[in-house]
């Protein structure tokens, strides 16, 4: 088999770009998502595109007792893991902290830091037995700043960098790799997600600016990977030219 990559939220935005990147690089991939229709049409398109062979696993990161099943069950050849990318992550809501809905807090702490979790236990006990590997954490500028009504989601990111961190310091005697990828506004389905299904009010995030696309952040993850042996990438803060902090934007 060729290297392994395992990204979770493989579906869309940032973790489809990053799936498309790795296979154009001849990774095989594990791709790891809840929509099932979009795991499978991905999967047969980049298998055909780039002859790479793919594991995908319909699951939620957030559901801790079949995300180690479903892990821990792939057969040996898979668990030879070189790349974990852990994208999976959303923000639901934009308000302030008195009027904030609690199941949308439980859905981003649950996902954003409980899941990405359950899946690092897992896939670094791999690479620490082959003392080799390399894990890739999207933060986001949300993880350096706080902005008004961002409180959970922010804080959910700023969990993710210190993770990012503690993760460095522990599996470095393992010689481990570990990345954090900070990106500000990307133009995916991020913002429908974060308005739930409120396509004109995620449209008017970009109003007036580029932002980045999915596929900047993807070059950034093959930027990071492809670097010598010796060189680790710890921290990466990817902003549009058109945004200087998390609030701050120049719109036309
Ligand atoms: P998208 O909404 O386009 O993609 C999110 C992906 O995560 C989807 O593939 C979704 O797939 C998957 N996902 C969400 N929840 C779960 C879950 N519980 N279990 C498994 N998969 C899940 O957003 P982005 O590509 O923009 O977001 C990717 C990451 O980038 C997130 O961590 C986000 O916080 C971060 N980020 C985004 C920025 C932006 O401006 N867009 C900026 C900074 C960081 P499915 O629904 O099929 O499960
Ligand atoms: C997503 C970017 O600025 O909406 O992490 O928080 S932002």
């Amino acid at each position: 088999m060729a290297k392994i990559a395992l990204i979770t939220g493989s579906t869309s935005g940032i973790g489809a770009a990053c799936a498309d990147t790795l296979a154009a690089q001849g990774y095989d991939l594990i791709l790891v998502a809840r929509r099932e229709n979009l795991l499978t049409t991905q999967t047969q398109e980049l298998t055909a595109k780039y002859g790479v062979q793919i594991k995908k696993i319909q699951a939620d990161v957030r559901d801790k007792e079949n995300i180690n099943y479903v892990l821990e069950t792939l057969p040996a050849e898979w668990k030879n893991v070189a790349v974990l990318v852990n994208n999976a992550g959303l923000s639901q809501g934009l308000d302030p902290i008195d009027k904030g809905d609690t199941d949308d807090w439980d859905r981003m702490i649950d996902t954003n830091v409980k899941g990405l979790l359950y899946v690092t236990k897992i896939v670094s006990s791999w690479m620490v037995e082959r003392k080799q590997g390399h894990i890739i954490n999207i933060g986001s500028i949300a993880g350096k700043e706080v902005y008004p009504n961002g409180n959970v989601y922010c804080a959910t990111k700023h969990a993710v960098d210190a993770l990012n961190k503690g993760m460095r310091i522990d599996l470095l005697p393992h010689g481990i790799k570990v990345t954090a990828i900070n990106p500000g506004m990307v133009e995916t389905e991020f913002s429908i997600v974060r308005f739930k299904g409120d396509e004109n009010r995620a449209k008017k995030v970009y109003d007036g600016l580029e932002p980045l696309m999915a596929q900047d952040i993807a070059d950034a993850v093959w930027y990071v990977v492809s670097r010598p042996a010796h060189v680790n990438i710890s921290d990466m803060l990817i902003m549009p030219t058109a945004q200087a902090t998390g609030t701050i934007v120049k719109r036309d």
